[in-house]
């Protein structure tokens, strides 16, 4: 899939009030903001028009924009976050995205956010999660089929999204923790395991010609190596103490 553009929002100096499960000490808001313009900088120079909105500090979690909207080519879901704190951000989303898409919407009961939801060519697969319930989970997969789509549901409960475990690298390989390696709804594509230890780094962002990667893990970067010709590493500390990813931080369109 080729990406035009792409969605941002600036974090809010409240970040760190956001939802976190990390333990692992109290983000910076100085060094979240480099972190943040350096990632949108990134795509700017993978060719992408970026919108950056501006902070949303009543949503601490707001410039995770991942999870407010599916997109696709042919529509935008928006979302309906199973984190009720986060209610209320696909509703600041909307707008934007009618500007470049027709809309459809998750509705109640069904809760859905996106970084549960992972595209690989015409398939989709959506974790079922604490935050992405089976009603939402069928919800987008009504509305995706209606455009050719197959979705697969996949139960998680070990960690907070879908995307946490899988992304992909192309559109045969897959980069999974361990924890989804053998998964059977993934079986056929070729597979790249991260090491325990960096279980973190299979959040990984695939931009036309190039693969955005958070700066710190070795051997993942060694593991892709010939594999992937443009690695671009990006410093996500700050991001990582809210647990958040690369692709929380923007929706490419
Ligand atoms: C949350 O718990 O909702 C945020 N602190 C992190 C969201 C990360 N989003 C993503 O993985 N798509």
């Amino acid at each position: 899939m080729h990406f035009t553009r792409a969605i941002a929002r600036s974090p809010a100096k409240n970040f760190s009030e956001g939802l976190s499960a990390a333990d692992l000490g109290v983000a910076d808001f100085a060094t979240m903001r480099a972190q943040h313009e350096a990632y949108v900088a990134a795509l700017r120079d993978a060719g992408l028009a970026v919108q950056v909105l501006d902070a949303a500090p009543r949503y601490p979690d707001a410039h995770f924009v991942e999870d407010t909207a599916v997109v696709t080519p042919e529509i935008a879901v928006i979302a309906r976050p199973g984190a009720p704190s986060r209610r209320g951000e696909e509703a600041l989303m909307e707008p934007v995205l009618a500007a470049h898409r027709s809309l459809a919407r998750i509705e109640s009961p069904g809760t859905l956010e996106g970084g549960d939801v992972l595209q690989v060519g015409k398939r989709f697969f959506v974790g079922v999660t604490a935050r992405t319930n089976e009603a939402g989970a069928r919800q987008l997969e009504s509305v995706l089929s209606e455009h050719g789509y197959r979705c697969t549901l996949i139960p998680v409960t070990h960690t907070l999204h879908l995307k946490s475990d899988v992304n992909a690298v192309s559109e045969e390989t897959l980069l999974v923790t361990p924890a989804l390696a053998e998964h059977e709804a993934l079986a056929g594509y070729e597979k790249i395991v991260v090491e325990p230890d960096e279980a973190y780094a299979a959040n990984v962002v695939r931009v036309n010609d190039r693969l955005l990667m958070p700066r710190g893990f070795p051997r993942l970067r060694e593991q892709l190596g010939a594999r992937v010709a443009h690695v671009v590493e990006l410093e996500m500390s700050e991001s990582r103490k809210m647990d958040g990813g690369l692709t929380c931080l923007s929706l490419r369109l």
